[in-house]
């Protein structure tokens, strides 16, 4: 039996447009979204703020809690519970320069506004987490931001939060790049040093996505073993990605089956999911799968973690002491991989 439960997002199911070229597929609507995700197996919906609240910046506090409501209902409705909420500080015309480090004091006042209703969200839905991914916290023209400040701002706002909500904790998703040139809290290494600055240290942890690793040039597992060890990974976004370049959110384990099957090792090892963390995966849609064919990858990268359990499971782990004892790190590895290949 796994231990292990699993979450996903309505954007992880999407038109496909990207920088380059426009939408391919239609829209598939919220409900179907979320019937589909309870019959592939997904235990929990995440979301951004506007993905339960759309058009939130014109509604009233109140109001916002009303149509979160009417979300929860929904969740209800086909059993799946909420992981958690993220404000979308990264789209609007008020988070150009940023959210919370923004230069215009308006702007960041905006973005503490967005937080709190992120909160508001998350307790109608029943959750206690807030995601933030730091998308334009950091900077695209270096001398324009000072990164001390903006550190100092980073720490306002996610005071702001744990102020706001005693309940909520905040977890931050670290990437290095992408929307901005150079991040201000690049890895899961910059967030729990952060934590301990923020007004309630132990509301405060983080979320690692593989991809975003491996942008950083850094491996998954170990980066998931850093936080484990902290005890600050209090959710994970499972994909995969071919190398430094933009963010491409494949399948998880279609790239790199080592790396993914070392992801489930260190999960599994160290109890990931018995403090109700679920196992999220942030996957996109191929540009090229037609409508018909647009969960695909989500229905892949669980059959994928599900198998890498199984090898996880199976593992030799007296042969491994074997090898470590004689120090016999070539038989290790060829022993890891046949058991992968089934050899
Ligand atoms: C962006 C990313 C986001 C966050 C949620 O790279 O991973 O989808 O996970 O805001
Ligand atoms: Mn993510």
């Amino acid at each position: 039996m796994s231990q292990f439960k699993f979450s996903v997002g309505p954007w992880n199911v999407h038109e496909g447009a990207d920088a380059f070229g426009p939408d391919v597929r239609g829209s598939i609507p919220f409900e179907e979204k979320i019937k589909k995700f309870k019959e592939i197996g997904m235990d929990a919906v995440q979301f951004h703020d506007d993905d339960a609240v759309p058009e939130m910046n014109s509604m009233t506090e109140k109001q916002i809690k009303e149509a979160a409501a009417d979300v929860k209902s929904l969740l209800n409705k086909y059993g799946l519970a909420a992981e958690f909420v993220a404000p979308r500080l990264w789209m609007d015309p008020h988070t150009m320069d940023g959210g919370f480090t923004s230069n215009s004091k308006e702007d960041r006042e905006f973005a503490i506004w967005r937080a709190l209703r992120s909160a508001d969200i998350a307790r109608q839905l029943g959750c206690d987490k807030i995601v933030l991914w730091l998308a334009r916290e950091g900077t695209l023209c270096q001398e324009s931001k000072d990164p001390v400040e903006g550190n100092k701002r980073l720490i306002d706002g996610i005071n702001a939060i744990l102020n706001y909500d005693k309940s909520m904790k905040v977890l931050i998703e670290p990437k290095p790049n992408e929307p901005i040139d150079r991040s201000f809290i690049p890895t899961i290494g910059h967030v729990i040093g952060l934590s301990y600055r923020t007004a309630d240290p132990n509301r405060v942890g983080g979320l690692i996505e593989s991809a975003h690793a491996i942008l950083a040039g850094l491996d998954p597992a170990n980066e998931m073993g850093y936080a484990l060890a902290a005890g600050k990974l209090w959710g994970v976004h499972l994909n995969d990605q071919n190398g430094m370049k933009f963010d491409q959110d494949k399948s998880f384990g279609a790239e790199n089956l080592r790396q993914a099957f070392n992801q489930v090792l260190v999960l599994k090892k160290h109890g990931f999911g018995n403090n109700g963390e679920y196992v999220g995966l942030d996957v996109k849609v191929m540009r090229t799968q037609k409508l018909e064919v647009s969960y695909r990858h989500i229905e892949n990268s669980l059959s994928v973690f599900r198998m890498l359990e199984k090898k996880a499971d199976t593992f030799d782990w007296a042969f491994q002491k074997k090898c470590v004892a004689e120090r016999d790190y070539e038989a290790l590895e060829h022993y890891t991989i046949k058991h992968l290949l089934n050899m």
